[in-house]
């Protein structure tokens, strides 16, 4: 690994700062002590946009959850995520700019620039391991959740090698006047939501823009951009959640400050769809997650594991933050033991972790829980936990894991049919589940 430049260090620090009081600033608006999906429904009683159902995902969904595939877990047990194990989301359609496509920087700068990919490429490149995820990851683990996004598990992730040239550098060429305040990137997608024709747009403040960790990025994991993520140039926002990393970039203004698009206000945490106090969100908490030990099942994800001495392993990250401890539970969370912590792969990546876990026969569902230096620590289990837009769960993942011998003899028979009916609401009194293995192994597809 290239080491991080003292530019990229010094802002870490800072955004470990700002992501701490991020995340007391969330607990107090929208955290389970400060509101419950109970206040929501009071509040707004003839609401559409949410259902309780687990089983019921709509067509919409299931559409947009195909268009924006999630991560493959199993690949925790890689430092890198492959472009294709990488999540993706992708609002509209995704563009495919011209060759010889320039991005314009302009607005309240001296002078302005045209930055062709080959002007990005000739400037001095950083390369840095970063952890992205949606915002919406975890979304299915909020039982009224908002049906009209994608329905993530805890699978919205992602930590790929992104290479680009410093936004702060590039910003200070330009030379942003006395007045600016606010940077506004605009991607060259376009489409109508909530009612408004647009083009994919966000602003960070001209603080967070030329904290000196944001990235005019046009590679990924040593190749050049994809389609799908952004290319030929993206923002890259470490230790932000994704939404501010803006694909298919075309412009960048700076401008005076007091622009609120669209995808400002939607990636906010709310307590109804209209929240004057509604919280922006920004960096990312802390998080562990595992790669689901064993063999799947093909229809439930039901994992198989033979008896004896297993290495559950997974990875964990806290944005800028550094990690303090993982714990893993072997019965649902009613009990934690301390997994063993390796080092993050750089100030805004993840961490390995491991636990050598002794499998008896019979049915666990396995969780993971990571705490980080700030203090921060993950969600616990709950249903009423409600924001709007069912944004930031930490709730831990959990893995329903079957043990038996037979998985090591190909050919021979296991019977999930009970994990199988469990799926559907109408066909859990037939499986003799009890309600807790049922949600243990449906609360959040994507986590195994
Ligand atoms: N132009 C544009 N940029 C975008 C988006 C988009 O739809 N259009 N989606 C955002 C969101 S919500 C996320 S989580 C990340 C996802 O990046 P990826 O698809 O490369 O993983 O891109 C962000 N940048
Ligand atoms: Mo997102």
């Amino acid at each position: 690994m290239v080491a991080p430049s003292p530019e990229l260090l010094a802002a870490a620090a800072e955004e470990a700062k700002l992501a701490a009081q991020h995340r007391a600033e969330v607990l107090a608006h929208v955290g389970p002590d400060a509101f419950s999906a109970r206040e929501q429904q009071e509040l707004e009683p003839d609401d559409w946009m949410h259902t309780t159902g687990r089983d019921n995902f709509t067509a919409a969904e299931v559409q947009v959850g195909k268009r924006c595939h999630g991560f493959h877990m199993e690949m925790l047990r890689q430092e890198e995520t492959p472009v294709g194990s990488h999540y993706q989301l992708i609002h509209y359609d995704v563009p495919v700019l011209p060759r010889g496509h320039s991005l314009r920087l302009h607005g309240l700068v001296r002078k302005e620039l045209r930055l062709s990919l080959d002007d990005v490429r000739a400037r001095p490149a950083e390369t840095v391991p970063v952890l992205m995820a949606c915002a919406g990851t975890g979304r299915s683990l909020q039982k009224r959740r908002l049906w009209a996004h994608v329905p993530w598990g805890p699978d919205s992730v992602g930590c790929a090698r992104w290479t680009g040239c410093s936004l702060a550098e590039v910003l200070r060429e330009a030379g942003p006047l006395p007045e600016a305040a606010q940077v506004i990137f605009t991607g060259a997608d376009k489409g109508v939501e909530k009612g408004e024709v647009q083009y994919f747009q966000r602003s960070l403040s001209l603080q967070d823009a030329m904290r000196g960790h944001v990235l005019l990025a046009y590679q990924m994991n040593g190749a050049d951009l994809v389609p799908a993520h952004g290319a030929p140039m993206r923002l890259i926002v470490p230790g932000w959640y994704g939404m501010a990393s803006v694909k298919w970039l075309t412009s960048i203004e700076v401008t005076a400050g007091g622009w609120w698009g669209c995808q400002m206000d939607s990636y906010s945490f709310k307590r109804t769809s209209h929240d004057p106090k509604a919280v922006p969100i920004r960096q990312l908490p802390v998080r562990a997650l595992m790669a689901p030990p064993g063999y799947p099942e093909f229809v439930s994800r039901t994992r198989l594991v033979p008896p004896g001495a297993t290495r559950v392993e997974g990875r964990a990250w806290a944005g800028a933050v550094d990690l303090e401890r993982v714990e893993f539970s072997s019965d649902n969370g009613r009990t934690w033991l301390m997994a063993e912590l390796g080092r993050k792969n750089g100030p805004f990546g993840w961490a390995p972790w491991h636990f050598d876990w002794d499998a008896t026969e019979g049915t666990h569902v396995l969780c993971c829980r990571a705490f980080d230096v700030a203090g921060r620590s993950q969600d616990s289990f709950s249903d009423e936990m409600f924001n709007w837009g069912s944004f930031g769960s930490t709730q831990p993942q959990q893995v329903y894991v079957k043990v038996t011998a037979a998985i090591n003899d190909p050919g021979s028979s296991i019977d999930l049919t009970n994990e199988q009916k469990a799926a559907k609401t109408e066909l859990v009194p037939q499986t003799g589940l009890t309600q807790e293995m049922v949600d243990a192994l449906y609360g959040a597809p994507g986590s195994q």
